[in-house]
């Protein structure tokens, strides 16, 4: 498969982060985790303001506690499909270090660590094979705090972190030839991953171009594809970024124009990525579908992530809007998938794809109070407009190159309606 036509094509994923710190789901002690409330962050974060970081005893004796039995890979690969989601991300290894697969590399991971023994990435990968659902692995390539050598936070806008000591280049040269080459090669070659998202997102001298080149080399020479958060200069640079195949904006940031190569936003259904039992500020449906069309409109992908509870189970929360989203998209997909910019300029109340047979897709967000919906540079009259959803016809007029759709009375109190128009 060609792993960039296939994730253009696709413009919805799901991003999962799961991993110990879905135990303390951001309180450690009793005491809520602050800053920035990313629970996967606790290790570094639990004590902040006031306080360090766990000690590291501590934090991989978490791993004896982490035995997520509720977990279930049909049933997760289910929800995925369900949402109309083609591909799924999963935290295979974040910054604690810690690896949801039996990696011969360290042996702290989900097999050889914890009472729970099974391993995650071969059961997940399985399951979504089935189902014709690509796994892909993030991997946090630069910052590891388990094994010698590992990259450490660093948080150069914030000044009053006390300032951590970075690994010497041979320290972080043992880390990535000892540990993150040869896990990177196990997810290749054990597991079949072909889909890769690294996760720099500011400076670090560590991250050589050299090495960069050799990971992307070796992800390069399976057939697979790397985002742009290998490192931070690509990542900024926003252009042709050598071996790049796809950009991944900030977290939860959307572009205002279409970028035109294959790109993606990864969000969140609330704020934090991992589990976090106090984060109760849940997005509505609406809102992240808009975020879904918008991205599509501008060529870009959408990529939610869910935060499973310690036990593997799904939030209530996410699996609602999960299953919401998949009821849109059950009706509405062909709106969405394999589609790409269209031509003409974005209009106000809303948003325009371009189907591969040429269809124009109005997506609309708001629709006007006389229930007229311009879109303007249309050059050719259409054969028919229909709503999506219901075939309901709509009236229109097409004069001088603008054309004005006469939305049904009706469907302006029904959100997320698109209009198929046809040439
Ligand atoms: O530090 C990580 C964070 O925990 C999370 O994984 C996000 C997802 O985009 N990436 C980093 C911050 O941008």
């Amino acid at each position: 498969m060609d792993m960039i036509d296939f994730f253009t094509r696709s413009r919805f994923g799901m991003f999962v982060h799961f991993g110990l710190y879905s135990i303390p789901a951001g309180v450690w002690k009793g005491r809520e985790q602050g800053r920035n409330h990313y629970a996967e962050w606790i290790r570094y974060q639990a004590l902040w303001p006031d306080g360090g970081a766990i000690p590291d005893g501590e934090y991989r004796a978490l791993a004896s506690e982490f035995n997520p039995a509720a977990f279930d890979a049909d049933a997760w690969a289910e929800e995925i499909r369900n949402a109309g989601m083609k591909y799924v991300v999963i935290t295979a290894k974040h910054h604690d270090g810690f690896a949801l697969w039996d990696s011969r590399v360290s042996g702290f991971n989900i097999v050889k660590a914890t009472p729970f023994r099974r391993d995650l990435i071969r059961e997940l990968k399985e399951a979504c094979d089935r189902r014709g659902i690509v796994l892909g692995a993030y991997y946090s390539h630069w910052l590891d705090w388990e094994f010698p050598g590992g990259g450490l936070p660093l948080w150069p806008e914030i000044p009053e972190d006390p300032p951590l000591e970075q690994p010497s280049d041979a320290e972080f040269e043992h880390y990535f030839t000892a540990k993150c080459l040869p896990q990177v090669t196990e997810l290749l070659d054990g597991y079949g991953i072909r889909l890769f998202w690294f996760d720099n997102w500011c400076k670090c001298s560590l991250l050589t171009e050299a090495r960069l080149e050799k990971l992307i080399d070796l992800v390069h020479s399976r057939g697979g594809i790397v985002n742009s958060r290998i490192g931070v200069t690509w990542n900024h640079s926003g252009g042709d970024a050598a071996g790049i195949d796809y950009l991944s904006m900030g977290d939860n940031q959307f572009p205002d124009k279409a970028i035109p190569r294959p790109w993606e936003t990864s969000g969140t259904f609330n704020e934090s990525w991992g589990y976090h039992r106090l984060d109760y500020r849940w997005k509505t449906t609406d809102f992240l579908l808009k975020c879904l069309i918008s991205n599509a409109s501008r060529n870009g992908n959408y990529q939610l992530n869910i935060g499973p509870r310690a036990d593997g189970s799904i939030p209530a929360p996410s699996v609602r809007r999960l299953r919401e989203i998949g009821a849109w998209l059950a009706v509405n997909g062909e709106s969405v998938y394999n589609t790409a910019c269209a031509p003409q300029p974005e209009p106000g109340w809303g948003r325009l794809t371009l189907g591969k047979d040429g269809a124009l897709y109005a997506h609309v967000f708001e629709n006007h109070p006389a229930c007229q919906l311009v879109i303007e540079a249309v050059s050719a009259a259409p054969r028919s407009a229909r709503i999506l959803e219901t075939d309901q016809r709509v009236p229109f007029h097409h004069g001088e190159g603008r054309l004005t759709l006469q939305m049904p009375p009706e469907s302006v109190n029904s959100p997320l309606n698109v209009v198929k128009i046809e040439f």
